[in-house]
């Protein structure tokens, strides 16, 4: 594997999923994979679940980890080309790839959408620098359309919790104070197209994601009538993305929020969430410390998934 950016990077799905489970009994198994081989991990927005868990990875098979978080301690820097360099930014990202490839072997980029120009967030503007100009196998940590790191976590976590060969699995807005992306929504959507699920995603009118992500899954306007039945909540909020409400906020109406209530209308489903979470507004207290939240469970994932990636991309050097 050269680059991670979406689902079909993994190729066969559930040969992935069964790949994450077979690393999962034994994670230290692959050791000698990374013997002097280096992570290099890039930040351009703050983490707690990628940082851990991706470096983790790293560590379990046998790799030396490094992380630069650009807006701590690093230049300031300019991504657009053309640009006269006479302000803040202190170097060009064009020279700062290249030289970030030469300390390594394998890259992590987390660079969320920015929300100041569609298109260059929908044309993963910075992410697509890193593959273009590393010169090393890239892999997305966050990028501005997508989380799949996570959605491949979430594939595995539903894969050890379904109860029926095809759960119905409910992807639901709720109410958030400040614009979020669409990248873990838009990613979720991805691998529940590709996976043996019942898939409904319910969000307010407005709300529509990119077509390219929902492709042929149900969208019910109605919370109420989405969760009946429901094996998983998989609660996210995001901004708005279609013209012209790119990036706003449209809705903070908490009748969305996953509550007690909501989850009586389901099949006794499991709560999940992406985290980090917003008591309260995305979700009470009651429904997130319920023995039916597997958060906890879905965050320890990560770890498993980007060891699956990892590996792969190790397997490739
Ligand atoms: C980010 C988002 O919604 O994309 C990261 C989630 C993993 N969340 C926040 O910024 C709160
Ligand atoms: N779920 C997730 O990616 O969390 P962080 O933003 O803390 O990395």
């Amino acid at each position: 594997m050269r680059t991670y950016t979406n689902v079909k990077d993994l190729d066969d799905l559930n040969a992935a999923v069964k790949e994450a489970l077979e690393i999962k009994k034994n994670r230290y198994a692959y050791k000698h994979l990374g013997e002097n081989r280096t992570l290099l991990m890039v930040f351009f927005n703050s983490s707690l679940r990628t940082r851990l868990s991706t470096q983790k990875a790293g560590m379990n098979l046998g790799m030396n980890t490094m992380v630069l978080d650009i807006n701590q301690g690093a230049w300031k820097l300019e991504t657009e080309r053309g640009v006269i360099m006479d302000g803040d930014k202190s170097e060009h990202i064009l020279e700062a790839i290249p030289v970030m490839g030469s300390y390594c072997d394998i890259i992590g980029v987390r660079a969320f959408a920015q929300f100041e120009n569609k298109e260059d967030d929908y044309q993963e503007k910075i992410l697509n620098q890193f593959i273009r100009y590393s010169g090393k196998p890239v892999f997305s940590m966050e990028a501005a359309t997508g989380h799949p790191l996570q959605a491949f976590a979430d594939l595995i976590t539903i894969e050890e919790y379904k109860k029926s060969a095809r759960p119905k699995v409910v992807l639901t807005w709720a109410p958030h104070p400040k614009a979020l992306p669409q990248a873990v929504p838009n990613s979720f959507a991805d691998f529940m197209n590709e996976a043996d699920v019942d898939f409904v995603i319910t969000h307010p009118e407005g709300y529509e994601l990119d077509s390219k992500f929902v492709r042929g899954a149900k969208v019910e306007y109605n919370q109420d009538k989405a969760l009946a039945g429901a094996d998983f909540v998989y609660a996210k909020n995001w901004a708005a993305y279609a013209d012209p409400n790119y990036g706003k906020i449209l809705s903070k109406d908490t009748s969305w929020t996953v509550t007690t209530g909501k989850m009586a209308l389901t099949n006794n489903a499991y709560f999940m969430h992406c985290l980090p979470v917003r008591r309260n507004m995305i979700v009470s207290d009651d429904v997130i410390e319920s023995p039916q939240s597997i958060v906890i469970q879905e965050a320890a994932n990560r770890e498993i998934s980007a060891q699956t990636v990892i590996k792969r991309m190790l397997e490739n050097l």
